[in-house]
């Protein structure tokens, strides 16, 4: 049996009743994780002062692996207050942000869409380098070609064990030229040692280009904002925000996380769409390497957005808990017997 760690974050609105039904989900496929819990967000600095307390870091650092809800800090300037979704991925050198989108089993999907976006976490316009006085506030923007080599790296990794073909560059080096140009470079030096194909993208043509035929991509690399924004456009052919899974890693640590925000709107009002968190909860899984469970999981989110029932953002009229039930009724259904999965799927001591 697995004694894994996992510390559960959930962050501020939605995020506490989608982390709450991902705890609910885990306990049933996954009995023998040990699961912990862990606060941050706005709502924690106002309560306590600070966004990312010392004791929630200290849990991460010590999980084997890290889901987090959803963070929403406030558009204003609030004194002392930093976004602890920026510090965990800065403290934590989580230098990559993995963001996969495939047509999801609904009707009236965007067909053959299975595209991954890579992006760089660490450095960029959304480090949050800044200062402002009353009437002047700048950015600084910081690209190192240690890191864009590295997200690179990763991305032709990433696409060498998916078994992708394409790697696609995007920036926007016609307009930022040292920058982005920096990017651009640096990301062809580091794919050049991969066996796939690489090819590159202007940003606002890569978002036209997702919106209107997202199946034509395969991998896409690219700068922190861009990977941010872009990886909004790209689930919109996923199915929407509140499906969309992500994981932020490092060389040894790795936080997941739905796409989506912490939703105030619908707060506290028992409709958060659940299935974000819980396909982040797969993913988390597997890489603890427990395959089966993350495949039940996989398979159960599937089915349910076949089957229903369907939260309001996707036109139903369920609640978060009724999905949920649903999901555990079907995760609770064999899949596959042991004997069908191959010895790389087969875990020694694995959960069921
Ligand atoms: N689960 C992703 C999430 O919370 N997205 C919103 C986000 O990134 N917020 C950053 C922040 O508000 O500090």
């Amino acid at each position: 049996m697995s004694k894994h760690t996992v510390c559960l974050i959930p962050g501020d609105g939605i995020g506490h009743e989608v982390v709450a039904a991902a705890r609910q989900v885990l306990e049933a496929v996954a009995p023998a994780l040990i699961l912990v819990d862990a606060d941050a967000g706005f709502g924690e600095f106002e309560r306590r002062g600070r966004a990312l307390p010392k004791e929630t870091l200290a849990r991460v650092m010590a999980a084997d692996a890290t889901l987090l809800g959803a963070v929403q800090s406030p558009t204003r300037r609030v004194d002392g207050y930093r976004s602890p979704v920026v510090d965990l991925r800065r403290v934590l050198e989580l230098f990559a942000c993995v963001r996969p989108v495939r047509t999801p089993p609904l009707v009236g999907a965007h067909p053959d869409v299975d595209l991954v976006i890579v992006r760089e976490n660490t450095e960029g316009l959304y480090a949050g380098q800044e200062t402002a006085d009353h009437d002047r506030a700048t950015t600084e923007r910081v690209v190192t070609r240690a890191a864009s080599r590295r997200i690179a790296r990763y991305a032709g990794e990433l696409a060498r064990t998916q078994g992708r073909r394409r790697v696609t560059i995007v920036h926007k080096s016609n307009v930022l030229r040292a920058t982005c140009g920096l990017f651009r470079e640096a990301a062809h030096e580091a794919l050049d040692a991969f066996d796939v194909e690489v090819d590159e993208m202007i940003v606002d043509a890569a978002a036209y280009r997702l919106a209107a035929t997202p199946e034509a991509f395969d991998v896409i690399v690219t700068t922190n904002l861009f990977g941010d924004i872009l990886s909004d456009v790209a689930a919109a052919a996923g199915g929407g925000i509140g499906l969309c899974a992500s994981v932020n890693a490092g060389s040894d640590r790795a936080v997941f996380e739905p796409v989506h925000g912490a939703a105030p709107d619908i707060a506290g009002r028992g409709i958060a769409n659940p299935l974000a968190t819980i396909r982040a909860t797969a993913m988390l899984l597997d890489h603890l390497g427990l395959a089966l469970p993350a495949a039940r999981l996989d398979a159960a989110i599937d089915q349910v957005l076949e089957s229903g029932p369907h939260t309001p953002d996707l036109g139903g009229e369920a609640g978060t808990s009724d999905v949920v039930d649903a999901l555990l009724e079907c995760a609770a259904a064999p899949v596959r017997t042991d004997s069908e999965l191959t010895p790389i799927q087969r875990q020694p001591g694995e959960d069921l």
